[in-house]
């Protein structure tokens, strides 16, 4: 059956654009989120998250009437859903992952199911979630069969496709990457692929639920291992007074070898969060995987611990100077380069600490950002990259936003550099 109306629930950074370009290519597409503002500024043809090329899909597909948003879920051929998988704290040091949205979303298109009906888990989930949406909607809907009870032959199909695109070339990747699809049974994951090859140009691998969930939470793990190696040996070098961006690229001559940059920790909501899902599953045996994000939390904690030494060298540089004749200006919030993203950034972090301790001025610049996060609003300034500087400012760079590549550091009488912006040799 083809599909003619597909309904994409959630539409943050990957729903969003998902929808756009499924209704670029001319299916009607019923977009569903609980936020009755950004629904409304879609249903206007503009968009409330910042990505690259997003803005002219989705003003084009409003404008032809391919995409309208509504808050309550309606009848579809095929539902795609795309909503955060956050964690949780617990009382033990690994938190653990909090399915809620997924549930309530599973549970708000099951009114609206039909014999024919094919629904997809786009969202990253610890292994288990897919067959767990299935026993949802088999509990909501006794009068439909699932392929969980009866294989193939199931009215209703079910799949998890995880999205694995990389914010600020998601448009590209949506596209171009190759999708991993796991079906409950073979028939869902036919169905499936024909769902996806209407936008996808890579290759659509099919594989069962399980083992989809785990590729994805594999490949974000896989990076967050090899961040920590970059973050552990950043911390080496600084103690052996070697310079660590040379360090790496010296080593990464080498055929075989590619170590990746380290940073002021690992942010975003992906690869700070998805390896937890593993921990949490398989304490015992994840203990590589645990190590590396043990390093990566430490990274945040130590540029912090950086910060105030600085404060305290600039002290004894100045006798005759007080903290409050100090400001320090951090250039970058969000989590990685040229995005708007804030969400488990290490710089907020690190911004967020200094606000508690420090009794100077601190400024923040990030030309991605137009106001800063509640809590920190009357705490920290905005500031703008050429804004004039006290005598005794440091410069702390958590993020190396292009624009950045263009703003004198060596004004600053110290500069804490996190991401190799500026001149090799500068690290601390
Ligand atoms: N980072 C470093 N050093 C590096 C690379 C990244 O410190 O060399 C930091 C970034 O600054 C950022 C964090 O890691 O704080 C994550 O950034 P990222 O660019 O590595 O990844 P994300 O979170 O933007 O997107 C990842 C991607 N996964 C992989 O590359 C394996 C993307 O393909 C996924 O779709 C996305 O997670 C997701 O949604 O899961």
């Amino acid at each position: 059956m083809l599909f003619k109306t597909v309904s994409v629930v959630g539409l943050g950074y990957i729903g969003l654009p998902t929808a756009a370009v499924l209704a670029s290519k001319k299916i009607k597409v019923i977009g569903v989120d609980i936020d009755q503002k950004a629904v409304d500024i879609i249903n206007n043809g503009e968009i409330h998250i910042v990505e690259p090329g997003l803005d002219v899909l989705v003003h084009a597909a409003v404008n032809q009437g391919y995409l309208r948003a509504v808050t309550k879920p309606e009848p579809a051929d095929a539902f795609l859903i795309a909503v955060p998988t956050p964690f949780r704290a617990t009382s033990s040091e690994i938190p653990e992952p909090d399915l809620s949205f997924i549930e309530k979303a599973t549970k708000a298109i099951a009114p609206v199911l039909k014999k024919g009906d094919l629904v997809i888990l786009e969202s990253t989930c610890p292994v288990g979630s897919t067959e767990k949406m299935g026993d949802w909607l088999a509990e909501s809907r006794p009068d439909l069969t699932f392929p969980q009870q009866v294989g193939d032959s199931a009215e209703i199909n079910i799949a998890h496709c995880p999205e694995r695109v990389l914010p600020g070339h998601v448009i590209r990747e949506l596209v171009q990457n190759d999708r991993v699809i796991g079906g409950i049974s073979s028939h869902c994951s036919d169905r499936a692929v024909s769902l996806y090859k209407i936008f996808v140009e890579g290759d659509c691998a099919i594989t069962n639920a399980r083992t989809a969930e785990m590729t994805k939470l594999t490949e974000n793990s896989c990076r967050d291992v090899q961040i920590a190696f970059a973050n552990e040996l950043s911390m080496i070098c600084d103690k052996l007074d070697i310079n660590v961006w040379e360090l790496i690229s010296l080593a990464n001559r080498h055929p075989r070898i590619d170590i990746l940059q380290p940073g002021p920790g690992v942010g975003g909501h992906c690869i700070a969060v998805d390896p937890w899902f593993i921990i949490n599953k398989t304490p015992r045996e994840a203990v590589l995987i645990h190590a590396a994000r043990k390093v990566n939390l430490n990274k945040t904690s130590w540029v912090e611990g950086k910060i105030r030494s600085l404060i305290g060298d600039l002290l004894i540089d100045h006798p005759n100077s007080s903290v409050s004749d100090i400001s320090i200006v951090c250039f970058g919030l969000t989590f990685k380069a040229n995005i708007d993203d804030v969400r488990e950034s290490p710089a907020l972090e690190i911004v967020r600490k200094l606000a508690g301790l420090f009794g100077g001025q601190i400024s923040v610049v990030d030309p991605y950002l137009n106001q800063l996060p509640i809590d920190l609003i009357g705490r920290v300034n905005l500031g703008e990259m050429s804004e004039s500087i006290r005598k005794l400012s440091i410069a702390v760079i958590l993020v190396d936003h292009d624009l950045f590549k263009e703003v004198e550091f060596n004004r600053y009488e110290k500069i804490l550099d996190t991401r190799g912006l500026t001149e090799k040799n500068i690290f601390l």
